[in-house]
């Protein structure tokens, strides 16, 4: 039998989605806690007049639950904790109470692969009115079956990407990108882009010949051994941080810097990483093959250090279901 590289997660993770479809636990598809209650996730409904929505004024965060564990939540946490200081946005819940409830959600909905959110936002009044002292902000959260920005199959061959030329990312300066933020106008320009040039996913510079980050994702390139991915103009993803010190495991040597454009198309493997979904490697870029066009052997010793990561009681913690 020809066993894929990425059999080494989805084979038990099938099984656990189909036992989950099987599930008659209302909560099953997910659950959303709005305003103190638990809703299914079809039946949850937020205010119209939340600056949340209106504004975008929020933060927000997504740690993930993989095999009935949760992965890294502290420092979810920890990044959620800044974004909220920074926005002068108070959580009504505190980190442990948030902890608890995400832990209480998870129990209840017997999901065991879930995709976790967070959300604070401004609530229903406009910071043009009042001081954010005046202001009562909201917490939503959210546990729904694990998303995958990029699926098994494409993970197997790997996708495709383009550079984006008609837009580029949203600088630091108008909008801060190391706080988790949904103002995703430059992405979604970049998500039609890539699309209207017959690739997957989009890569955005930050209009000065480097690299930046995609939509929901962090860029790593790989040339001669050397993991490089881009400093500046990004979230710092946790995904990103684990995959340094899996590469670090493996003598593979990696630098945070300014990585230029060029980088990409000379690179020797290419991967985006990213809570929802891990490592996806990245085999086409601007219609021309990454590296020999396979998916390639660090990007798969990468891979798998991920997911072995999640077992680690060092960053993971069993959850009671
Ligand atoms: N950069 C951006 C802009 C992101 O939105 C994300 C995560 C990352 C990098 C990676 O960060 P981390 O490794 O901490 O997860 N975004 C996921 C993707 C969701 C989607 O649907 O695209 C998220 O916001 O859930």
């Amino acid at each position: 039998m020809n066993l894929a590289y990425t059999d080494f997660i989805f084979t038990d993770y099938r099984k656990r989605v189909a036992e989950l479809q099987a599930s008659n636990n209302p909560f099953a598809q997910g659950l959303a806690y709005i305003e103190g209650e638990l809703y299914p996730i079809n039946e949850a409904r937020i205010p119209i007049l939340d600056q949340g929505f209106l504004h975008s004024d929020l933060t927000y965060d997504v740690p993930s639950i993989w095999d009935g564990r949760f992965f890294r939540l502290d420092d979810h946490l920890d990044r959620f904790e800044r974004s909220l200081r920074l926005l002068r946005l108070r959580s009504p819940l505190d980190r442990h109470g948030i902890r608890e409830k995400l832990v209480e959600m998870a129990a209840k909905s017997g999901i065991r692969d879930a995709y976790v959110c967070m959300i604070v936002t401004r609530g229903i009044k406009f910071v043009r009115q009042y001081a954010p002292e005046e202001i009562e902000n909201n917490l939503y959260l959210i546990i729904q079956p694990f998303l995958w920005v990029m699926g098994e199959e494409m993970q197997k061959t790997g996708g495709s990407a383009v550079i984006a030329r008609d837009v580029r990312r949203v600088p630091p300066g108008a909008i801060d990108p190391t706080i988790k933020n949904l103002q995703w106008g430059d992405f979604v320009r970049g998500i039609f882009e890539a699309r209207d040039r017959g690739a997957n996913y989009p890569i955005l510079t930050d209009g000065d010949g480097n690299l930046t980050e995609g939509s929901g994702f962090n860029v790593c390139v790989i040339k001669d051994g050397v993991l490089r991915t881009p400093k500046r103009g990004v979230l710092e993803g946790v995904t990103r941080r684990t995959v340094l010190e899996v590469a670090k495991a493996n003598d593979i040597k990696c630098h945070v810097e300014d990585v230029p454009v060029s980088a990409a198309y000379d690179c020797d493997e290419l991967l985006f990483v990213t809570t929802a979904g891990g490592v996806m490697p990245i085999t086409k870029l601007d219609g021309a093959p990454v590296g020999n066009g396979e998916v390639g052997p660090l990007t798969k010793t990468i891979w798998k250090g991920y997911w072995e990561a999640h077992y680690d009681p060092m960053r993971s913690f069993a959850l009671n279901y």
